[in-house]
């Protein structure tokens, strides 16, 4: 087994379960070990045949110093998700994280997970998607977590990131409150209908009622992107045809994808803060 190896990378993040630490904050230490039969790089000399560490960094900084979860562990998992995300090369990868200045009082070096993931094992969540959460009914912040942690929680769907939260003019249906909406960067094992089943029990769960047509909702999900997918069938057009148009689902879009294409400027968009799923 060949092995590249990136360690001890120290982060200011704020993953933790008490509130003080995804308020204030703290040193994480991450070490990223992967492992590979042959990279092919190793005889090649030639760096498209192995992984660029210096962007698989900023991919990994940008998740931890952003993401503010409960444990350490599925952070840990997280990041192996993005490092076989980032690169085809790695078979495995092995990921530690520590707090050494964990809030436990008392002698200690650091607090510690190391999570295995390899790529056999993990490729039931092959598919990557991108979903746009809307909610303009009740406490609508609550409610987009709400939906995220039953996305989470079906067993079938990983969230990699979330975009911004913004709180946003309601377009089409002008007669109704203002709408807070974010998007999210997920992983699945399901395919396009089979998520949309889902997608639509969760919204049923959360007692939206369809009334008026782009009237007010508790929670709305709708699937943007499905890998490079393109569908249209009676129940799921594919991408998401009025994305492009929309500044509510391009400006959180733009917080987790590459688009520089134009976002229009019809309708406010206000920015609140990073989603905490
Ligand atoms: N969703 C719609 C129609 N209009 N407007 C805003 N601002 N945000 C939404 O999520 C939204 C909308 C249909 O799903
Ligand atoms: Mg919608
Ligand atoms: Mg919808």
């Amino acid at each position: 087994m060949d092995h590249l190896r990136m360690v001890d990378m120290e982060f200011y993040g704020y993953t933790g379960c008490l509130p003080e630490e995804k308020e204030n904050g703290q040193t994480f230490v991450v070490t990223v070990d992967m492992a590979c039969n042959r990279i092919p790089g190793a005889m090649t000399d030639n760096l498209e045949g192995t992984i660029n560490y210096a962007e698989l960094y900023e991919r990994i900084k940008n998740y931890v110093t952003t993401s503010k979860g409960n444990l350490i562990e599925n952070l840990a998992y997280n990041i192996g998700g993005i490092v076989l995300d980032y690169s085809d090369i790695p078979d495995s990868v092995k990921v530690t994280v520590s707090k050494p200045q964990a809030p436990v009082v008392g002698m200690f070096k650091t607090m510690e997970t190391t999570i295995e993931l390899n790529r056999v094992q993990e490729s039931g969540f092959k598919h990557s998607v991108v979903l746009a959460l809307g909610s303009n009914m009740g406490d609508k912040e609550q409610y987009l977590k709400e939906a995220s942690k039953r996305l989470m929680m079906s067993g079938h769907v990983q969230i990699i990131k979330a975009g911004g939260l913004y709180e946003t003019e309601p377009v089409g249906y002008d007669d109704q409150p203002y709408f807070y909406n974010t998007v999210l960067d997920v992983k699945t094992d399901l395919e396009p209908e089979e998520l949309l089943n889902l997608t639509q029990k969760i919204e049923l769960d959360l007692h939206r009622v369809r009334t008026i047509k782009n009237g007010p909702r508790t929670i709305d999900i709708d699937i943007l992107l499905y890998d490079d997918i393109t569908m249209d069938s009676d129940r799921l057009i594919i991408p998401h045809p009025r994305m492009y148009e929309r500044a509510f689902v391009l400006c959180p879009f733009k917080d987790i994808r590459e688009y520089d294409g134009p976002v229009p400027e019809d309708k406010s968009v206000k920015f609140i803060g990073q989603f905490e799923f």
